[in-house]
């Protein structure tokens, strides 16, 4: 048994009541390891009291709610933090308040803040590490929902296989969680059809694209844009990916303005790159994450021109 699954074992055998936390801005990973962590706690553990908590809700119809729970649930809990690294990201900071707290992550171990902390920056997602864990417990504990909120946290987190983080072990658990007789088209087809409403966007991010030097590429929507297009801050950020696959581009970014509470305008963004890593320079501009996928937040105008300036300079093209 590897040492991660007799860690894991050992905190959800000594617990009766496990709180389990996302990050802020959820993704499908998040979403997937939260829910998949339940749905597998749920299935082999049902004496057990479970709870996924998170403030933000999602309007997908497959991304169950979040349990609503008191301060004193949460204080008698283990709680397990699922693809965060650092706990300031955290959705319901009450997740201090707990007995424990358990981190189990792949983003790089910066703020070990768990009590002990299940980090393997290897993995392409953290449903990867939460499904090796499982497999590693026992193959048959994985049934069919849970595998399915694992998979599309797999295949959401490595863009399809197609991150640098993916590997052999990616495609074996890819493998694993499809042996559990879970609709591999419909899953896709759910994830990744968009409706007209997101393909007239992606027009427009086509037509606002801003191009330095052939290698970097960004698009700012204005609060008035924002508006226009019925766009939040997250949905128009989530359109980053739309400059994904462009030979040329090095690291191409979407951010979008926002009223901060004395009333300036900042910038939130999301940053994506090729090769080059990005979470450092994301670091400096309150931000983080991966090295070739990050986000910042709370930036100026005069941050915004750095941060270009940035870009630039990792790209050596200045
Ligand atoms: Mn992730």
């Amino acid at each position: 048994m590897l040492e991660f699954t007799n860690v894991f074992k050992k905190y959800i055998e000594e617990n009766d009541i496990i709180t389990i936390f996302r990050h802020v801005h959820p993704d499908m990973d998040a979403y997937g390891s939260q829910f998949g962590l339940k749905t597998w706690l749920m299935d082999n553990y049902p004496n057990k009291q479970i709870y996924a908590l998170g403030n933000e809700i999602s309007d997908v119809y497959f991304i169950p709610q979040s349990d609503i729970v008191e301060d004193d649930v949460i204080r008698n809990s283990l709680a397990i933090a699922v693809d965060c690294g650092n706990l300031d990201r955290i959705d319901d900071q009450r997740i201090k308040l707990a007995n424990k707290i358990l981190k189990i992550d792949h983003h790089p171990n910066v703020d070990e803040y768990g009590d002990d902390n299940l980090v393997d920056i290897t993995c392409a997602s953290c449903t990867q590490l939460l499904a090796t864990i499982f497999k590693d417990i026992d193959p048959d504990s994985v049934l069919k929902t849970c595998s399915e909120y694992l998979y599309r946290g797999l295949l959401t987190d490595s863009l399809c296989y197609k991150t640098s983080s993916t590997s052999a072990k990616t495609l074996e658990i890819g493998s694993f969680l499809a042996s559990k007789n879970i609709d591999i088209r419909k899953i896709n087809l759910e994830l990744f059809d968009v409706d007209l409403k997101t393909f007239n966007l992606q027009t427009i991010v086509r037509n606002k694209i801003n191009i330095i030097n052939d290698h970097i590429a960004y698009v700012i929507f204005t609060l008035k844009e924002l508006e226009e297009h019925h766009l939040n801050g997250k949905k128009a950020r989530e359109l980053v990916n739309e400059m994904g696959n462009i030979k040329e581009f090095g690291i191409w970014a979407i951010f979008n303005e926002r009223i901060d509470a004395n009333n300036n305008i900042i910038y939130d963004g999301s940053i994506r790159s090729k090769y080059v890593p990005i979470n450092q320079i994301a670091s400096r501009y309150n931000g983080g994450g991966h090295p070739n996928a990050s986000g910042v937040k709370g930036l100026s105008k005069i941050d915004l021109e750095n941060i270009l300036n940035d870009f630039e300079n990792a790209l050596n093209i200045k």
